[in-house]
């Protein structure tokens, strides 16, 4: 059986340990670690900081762009009272793969730099004794790979990576690592989908176990009292005067799976759930049967020192910026976000359009100046062979892996299957029926699904939209083109488009647009980068959306400037944020604040 996807808690039969902290590191410049034996343990180590990218630690410049493997490694305690348990070893993610041994014994191995993952170490640990760890993190990327990129070897033999997507390619054990004891017979994974009847709440709900013993469930409020409950693997469960979830009013109830030996509890699992339900008709997004409206935001995992290491300070900041501004949603770009970051979401009724890792599926824009230059590789995307077999088998695996993960949660209203992939190619219509095929037959929910449309591929060029629930349109009229003083003339030219896009009878939801802004300059006139023009600019798409009846959704690029790499259209990182990376306001945040507020979450467009 493949790990499961349920987050780690404790229960009345689970115990979990955290074994974050300080572990010893080193980079494998060379690329020998796998050689000589480093799994058996590292010498003339470092140290590093676990959870966090290892990138903006040092102050040596070839250990923040290194390319390659990177190694880590802890001793864990495993306490004698767990002999009776199975005992995983669980990783929130290791960008982008990763190898793990314990005491010298390879047991677990995962592609894929935004998911959980585990290994059974019953085999090989110690009990009651200190048992060695060691990792292998490796943030190497190709045309296969999800996200994609390419990497070049210098003639030193030294590596460069080249990633087809605008974020810094953050490396290392990004989320907490956990030690997990679990009954021999265990809850192994839950899913629900949930509607509204009158004032009921109905919940259908599928426990899968790993032995056959029965199963009870028992829905708990938020007062701890018991409101429904059933038995068996399946089942249909009513709540009577429910509590909904809702944006911004979040209740959350708490499922309690229970594998049952006669009156003894075999094992227990609360999984926190909102009933709500999602749906698109005609052109409208309804949640809780109502015609709702997207506030927010692309955001980023991202911020000083850490990189995309989790950090929950700032994401609790984060949480507080976006109320303050009136945001009731965000996507996020460009990967799935911690475990923690989703509870949060479902806590407090943010919106979540959930984005897998698929960013970077075009060619033509690979590494600005080497497009700008002709040096792009000219051979379309979706016309490679490896791109038809393996980047769609690793995309797929995406998705199964983000469904699992990420199925229950309230806050996620929408799947984004990918971020600008380049749909004006021929070969992207297969790809993405076979995508979209594969996806709508893993959500019991239903849930819409979509994908970014990007510039290159606009209204009566794209060739995937007719697979998607809802148009998600990044656009950047009046920045990319016609920017400065062609500002009018990008909004009318926007307007038009959206006009198009109308046509097709579906919902559009503008996924992005933003200027880039430094912080602190102020020019009157305005400028381009000036404070003053990402006011203006915004004022401008505002007024485009406000002309486009279809239009149920606003969410600009970024919340929060954010780290990208080197080159010359970027100054110390993408600088679009409403916020500074180390989220403050610039002017243009008090603009959204104004509009925002005055938006309400329901009913904007009846
Ligand atoms: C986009 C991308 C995003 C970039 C943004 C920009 O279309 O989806 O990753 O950061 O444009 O600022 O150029």
């Amino acid at each position: 059986m493949e790990n499961s996807f349920l987050y780690p808690v404790n229960s009345s039969t689970r115990r979990v340990i955290d074994i974050s902290g300080i572990w010893k590191f080193k980079i494998d410049a060379n690329n020998e670690g796998r050689d000589h034996g480093w799994k058996d343990g590292l010498c003339d180590n470092t140290l590093m900081a676990v959870p966090s990218s290892y990138n903006d630690i040092f102050t040596d410049k070839s250990i923040r762009e290194h390319v390659g493997d990177v190694w880590y490694e802890t001793e864990i305690f495993v306490p004698h009272e767990w002999e009776s348990f199975h005992v995983d070893l669980r990783f929130g993610s290791a960008t982008h793969r990763a190898v793990v041994w314990v005491n010298g014994h390879e047991v677990a191995k995962h592609e894929g730099g935004y998911m959980p993952f585990s290994g059974r170490i019953n085999k090989v640990i110690r009990f009651g004794e200190k048992n060695k760890v060691v990792v292998v993190v490796n943030n190497e990327l190709d045309y296969t790979t999800i996200p994609c990129g390419t990497v070049k070897t210098q003639a030193d033999g030294k590596k460069l990576l080249f990633p087809f997507f605008d974020f810094f390619n953050y490396s290392g054990l990004h989320r907490h690592v956990k030690l997990v004891a679990l009954p021999k017979e265990s809850v192994y994974d839950i899913t629900v989908k949930t509607d509204i009847i009158g004032t009921d709440g109905q919940i259908n709900y599928e426990v899968i176990t790993t032995g056959s013993k029965d199963v009870v469930v028992e829905i708990i409020d938020e007062d701890k009292v018991i409101v429904a409950s059933g038995k068996g693997k399946k089942n249909l469960l009513t709540i009577n005067d429910v509590n909904l979830w809702q944006p911004g009013n979040a209740y959350l109830y708490t499922l309690n799976a229970k594998i049952v030996d006669g009156d003894m509890v075999i094992d227990e699992y609360p999984l926190p759930i909102g009933i709500r339900t999602v749906e698109v008709k005609d052109n409208r997004v309804l949640i809780n049967n109502k015609p709702f409206y997207f506030k927010g935001f692309g955001k980023h995992e991202d911020c000083e020192y850490h990189g995309r290491g989790y950090n929950p300070v700032v994401n609790l900041r984060d949480f507080e910026l976006l109320e303050w501004i009136g945001a009731n949603s965000i996507r996020t770009s460009h990967y799935p976000y911690s475990e923690e970051f989703m509870q949060l979401a479902d806590q407090k009724g943010l919106v979540v359009i959930d984005e897998t890792p698929a960013v970077g599926l075009f060619d033509m824009l690979n590494n600005f100046l080497a497009a700008g230059l002709g040096k792009a590789d000219q051979t379309n995307f979706f016309d490679r062979d490896e791109v038809k077999t393996k980047t769609l088998a690793n995309h797929k695996d995406a998705i199964r892996e983000l469904f699992l993960r990420d199925k229950n949660h309230p806050s996620v209203v929408m799947w984004c299957l990918a971020n600008e992939p380049d749909t004006s190619q021929e070969g992207s219509e297969p790809y993405f029926k076979e995508i979209f095929e594969y996806a709508k037959s893993l959500d019991i929910q239903y849930r819409p699904m979509s994908f970014t449309n990007f510039m290159m591929a606009p209204f009566g060029k794209c060739r995937a939209h007719q697979f998607a629930d809802v148009i998600l349109l990044n656009r950047y009229y009046g920045w990319y083109m016609m920017g400065g003083p062609e500002l009018p003339n990008a909004k009318e030219m926007f307007k038009q488009e959206l006009q198009g896009w109308s046509t097709t009878g579906k919902p559009i939801i503008m996924a992005e647009y933003g200027a880039d802004t430094m912080n602190g300059v102020h020019k009157l006139p305005s400028v381009m980068w000036s404070e003053e023009y990402q006011v203006e600019y915004l004022k401008a798409q505002h007024d485009a959306f406000d002309s486009c009846d279809n239009l149920v959704g606003e969410q600009m690029w970024n919340f929060a400037d954010f780290q990208t790499t080197e080159g010359i259209m970027r100054v110390d990182g993408n600088k679009k944020g409403a916020f500074t990376r180390t989220r403050q306001p610039k002017s243009a945040a008090y603009l959204l604040q104004k509009r925002w507020t005055n938006i309400p979450d329901y009913g904007y467009k009846k």
